[in-house]
């Protein structure tokens, strides 16, 4: 997960940085002074590493202790980091956006010698958070359920939408258990009853988990047997309704349809899209398509185990004005990460 990227963001900073420099001139004084504490090079034969920069600024950079870059060494870092960017999925306009904020912080800063390396992650770090914190906050599941149990205003119904094959099944198991950890119970309403053995899969994690299922046909109306499981829910005091559904393409006009009726009959709470990491930039036309239908209020976005990439955590957002909730990072129940910031950072940035 984030491999590709985090190991080009690091390719990237290890740019400013090279092998003892042949051709430096003699007279390029105290090399020690300047010389950073190496980047994760993912060779251990690697030899000691010194910073890639003007032998001006580095004249400076020997006599002052502290270094400012020149414009070129900034201008050849942030051309690295935009191809690393682009190449992980990362959207053309959040790339910009990020690389705007990381020249400007790169400009004004002065480094010190000893530490410049981690002084250049920072302010990569710095410039990615800003764009991360540019979107809205995502919707606290667990903490909203738990305010409507306390006002007895039941109950809360949760309706996963997305492609095929996204994970939205598998995803409705894994939240139930994070509920069930916190001694809340829900009810799945098999709502997908288009796809083969759909209804058996739903039942499949309901039986794993002990929690009831109310389904029908294939063939039968999703919309009611929504219904029947909010009916079911109320009756029997379950807090949670958790409605699956048929993945459909967003172009698809009939299923589109079907579901704007589920959202009319079901009134969901919360609509969650299950997204999966590795549709790249796909996944943000996906869900502003999607969402030109009805109101989505938070992404799950599974599958970051399989995709090296991961790029698209960090633009997925800003591009979308949709928060992300979760990440799916297995097909275990015990493999939904909450979202935070540090999460999507620390995996993809080195650490030193
Ligand atoms: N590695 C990995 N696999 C996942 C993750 N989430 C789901 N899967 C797998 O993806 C496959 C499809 O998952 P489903 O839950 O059936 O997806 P769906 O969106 O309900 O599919 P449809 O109902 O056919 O549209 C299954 O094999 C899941 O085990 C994840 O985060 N990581
Ligand atoms: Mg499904």
């Amino acid at each position: 997960m984030f491999d590709e990227l985090r190991k080009k963001v690091s390719n990237a900073v290890k740019g400013l940085i090279k092998k003892e420099e042949k051709e430096a001139p003699a007279s390029t004084p105290e090399r020690a002074d300047i010389q950073p504490n190496s980047v994760e090079t993912g060779s251990k034969e690697e030899k000691p590493l010194e910073l890639n920069l003007s032998v001006s600024t580095k004249i400076k950079g020997a006599f002052l202790g502290e270094i400012s870059l020149s414009e070129s060494d900034i201008e050849s870092f942030i051309s690295d980091i935009e191809t690393a960017m682009l190449q992980a999925d990362v959207s053309y306009n959040a790339t910009e956006e990020i690389l705007t904020t990381l020249r400007e912080k790169l400009s004004a800063a002065r480094f010190k010698s000893k530490t410049i390396n981690q002084e250049v992650i920072e302010s990569v770090r710095q410039s990615f958070l800003e764009i991360l914190r540019r979107s809205k906050e995502g919707i606290d599941i667990e903490g909203f359920i738990k305010k409507r149990i306390a006002a007895n205003d039941l109950p809360v119904k949760i309706l996963f939408i997305g492609p095929n094959g996204t994970g939205k099944t598998t995803t409705i198991g894994k939240l139930a258990a994070m509920l069930k950890k916190d001694g809340i119970q829900s009810v799945f309403s098999a709502s997908d009853t288009f796809r083969a053995a759909a209804i058996e899969q739903t039942e499949h994690h309901a039986k794993a988990l002990g929690m009831p299922v109310i389904k029908s046909r294939y063939g039968a109306d999703p919309a009611s047997i929504a219904f029947d499981a909010i009916a079911y829910a109320k009756a029997h005091s379950f807090p949670v309704v958790l409605i699956d559904t048929a993945g459909r393409q967003e172009t698809n006009k009939n299923l589109i349809n079907e579901m704007l009726k589920m959202v009319k009959v079901a009134a969901p709470d919360i609509t969650v899209f299950i997204g999966e990491s590795t549709a790249g930039n796909a996944l943000s036309s996906q869900i502003s398509e999607f969402s030109k239908h009805m109101k989505i209020d938070g992404i799950i976005l599974t599958k970051l185990d399989c995709d090296a990439k991961g790029g698209n955590t960090l633009s997925i957002s800003y591009t979308t004005g949709i928060p992300i909730l979760f990440f799916g990072i297995g097909e275990g129940y015990d493999s939904l990460r909450r979202y935070s910031d540090d999460f999507v950072l620390d995996a993809i940035l080195p650490n030193n």
